[in-house]
């Protein structure tokens, strides 16, 4: 699942355990989360049209996994921007801290399941992208 993703991004294969009533995904670290999770959201019945995120997070780091239909994932590190489609349940994008990102042309059956390391804390986006493109490291 190599991509050019940027610094502090990648895709994750999760391991799936499947046998002949269907398949199960287990998220934990042993197989395949990187960190310890600290909350779990889904973000579902996205209406037609809509696109979410639009911001990049100080220190969270996330995983990101499409567990129904399929949405494109843009991600941004302050000098290039990267597409994805993430439609697949045993594919988990990592977003790193400081990654601006995007969410478009959601299916209307889209389910994303993501995975935190940290509570919900506001305080932590940067929902401005002229203040992100500020403080986004440059090498
Ligand atoms: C992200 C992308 C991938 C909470 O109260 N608790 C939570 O844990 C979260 C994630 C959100 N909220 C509240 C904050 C807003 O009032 O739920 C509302 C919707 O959140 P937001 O507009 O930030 O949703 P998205 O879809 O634009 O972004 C979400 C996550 O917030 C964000 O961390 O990385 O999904």
């Amino acid at each position: 699942m190599e991509r050019n993703l940027p610094e502090g991004c990648r895709l994750i294969s999760l391991s799936v355990r499947g046998d002949e009533r269907g398949s199960l995904i287990p998220l934990e670290r042993a197989t395949g989360v990187p960190f310890d999770i600290a909350r779990v959201y889904f973000i579902y019945g996205t209406q037609p049209g809509v696109s979410r995120g639009f911001h990049a997070h100080r220190q969270l780091r996330q995983l990101a996994i499409c567990i129904a239909g399929s949405c494109t994932m843009v991600l941004d590190d302050g000098r290039k921007r990267t597409e994805l489609r993430l439609d697949r349940p045993d594919a988990a994008l990592e977003i790193g801290p400081m990654i601006w990102h995007e969410m478009h042309d959601f299916s209307p059956d889209c389910v994303i399941v993501v995975a935190a390391d940290a509570p919900y804390s506001e305080g932590d986006y940067i929902r401005d992208y002229a203040e992100f493109a500020e403080l986004a490291p440059i090498d």
